[in-house]
């Protein structure tokens, strides 16, 4: 485990990166604004059917997408480790997976793998690259997590309490989504796309332990040194702890625990977010993290057409310049 934690021990920040089709309308539904503080959860809050949503895709050109830019930001800001979505809860595939034609590379005009390229972009600039990957939740998979208004016998989503593993129907199918499609795209993306440092899980608590367990076995199989955040499942599972969303003054109980934090309050991009954390503020909150060794994780939320927003790119290039400055 010492081994396995050293380089991320070192790390202390990460970037994170939050891109994918909700990134194109930016919180934003027929003209409305949508009731919900993350922008990435538009599928779920506007229960948009799955044959509406997806044809987001075919907006997605990115066209100023530039991964070497991504990775070089993410040094010009003293961070690390950079975390991308490589599936978040929309259940788009944001990388070029051999498991459904529900992805990136077929379903867009911009039909690149930005996996593919950002694990280049890394190497080059030496920054970790790590995976995020949606397990528990998909809101396209027929027998996955959290979409009950096209598949209207799913498990919910959150905290929606039930009891799904007396349920055999529930239960049975819900299975088969983690062995036929979850684990495999995890084992995929770890024996395609070189090192990766980290493999950020999600909301794994309504699992199973042993579902939970059967994640962090198949990241060891492939590669043993790659870490599994606790949101796995729950704790004590995980190399590392984790905070909820944005609660940098709240500490983790662990040796190793990681604090993640948006600049404003949306994890993908939001129009109308616009509560932007002073560069001042994310130092402070970082300091504090740190000094308890805590490792401190900033988001950004790219555009639907693949650049930082202007005040992204401005805060971190503030938050960069200060740790410069104070090593
Ligand atoms: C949460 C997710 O539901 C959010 O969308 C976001 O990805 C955040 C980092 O974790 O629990």
């Amino acid at each position: 485990h010492d081994a396995r934690m050293a380089w991320w021990r070192e790390a202390r920040v990460g970037l994170f990166i939050h891109w994918g089709l909700y990134s194109i309308p930016g919180g934003i539904w027929k003209g409305e604004e949508i009731k919900a503080t993350y922008a990435e959860h538009l599928m779920l809050r506007a229960r948009i059917p799955v044959g509406e949503y997806g044809k987001l895709a075919e907006e997605l050109t990115a066209e100023r997408f530039d991964a070497a830019e991504w990775a070089a930001l993410a040094k010009r800001a003293g961070l690390k480790y950079l975390i991308f979505t490589a599936k978040h809860h929309e259940g788009f595939s944001m990388y070029d997976t051999a498991l459904s034609d529900y992805k990136i590379t077929r379903r867009t005009p911009f039909g690149r793998d930005p996996l593919a390229e950002l694990a280049e972009a890394c190497r080059e600039e030496d920054v970790k690259l790590c995976v995020y990957y949606s397990h528990a939740m998909d809101w396209y998979h027929p027998d996955s997590q959290g979409n009950t208004w096209d598949y209207p016998g799913n498990i919910g989503a959150y905290d929606e309490v039930e009891d799904w593993i007396g349920d055999e129907d529930k239960r049975s199918r819900y299975e088969h989504y983690l062995q036929s499609f979850a684990l495999p795209q995890v084992k995929e993306i770890l024996e395609k796309y070189g090192d990766i440092g980290l493999m950020w899980f999600d909301c794994g608590h309504k699992l199973t332990e042993e579902q939970g367990a059967a994640f962090v076995r198949q990241v060891r199989e492939v590669q043993p040194d790659c870490l599994v955040n606790r949101r796995v499942w729950r704790e004590p599972f995980g190399d590392y702890g984790n905070t909820s969303d944005n609660q940098p003054y709240v500490r983790v109980p662990r040796e190793d625990w990681e604090s993640i934090n948006t600049l404003n309050d949306s994890w993908g991009y939001k129009v109308m977010d616009t509560n932007w954390k002073t560069a001042d503020e994310v130092l402070r909150q970082m300091a504090d993290v740190l000094s308890q060794n805590g490792n401190f994780v900033i988001n950004v939320g790219p555009m639907g057409n693949g650049a930082f927003d202007p005040m992204s790119i401005k805060l971190l290039e503030e938050i960069g310049g200060w740790m410069e400055q104070n090593g």
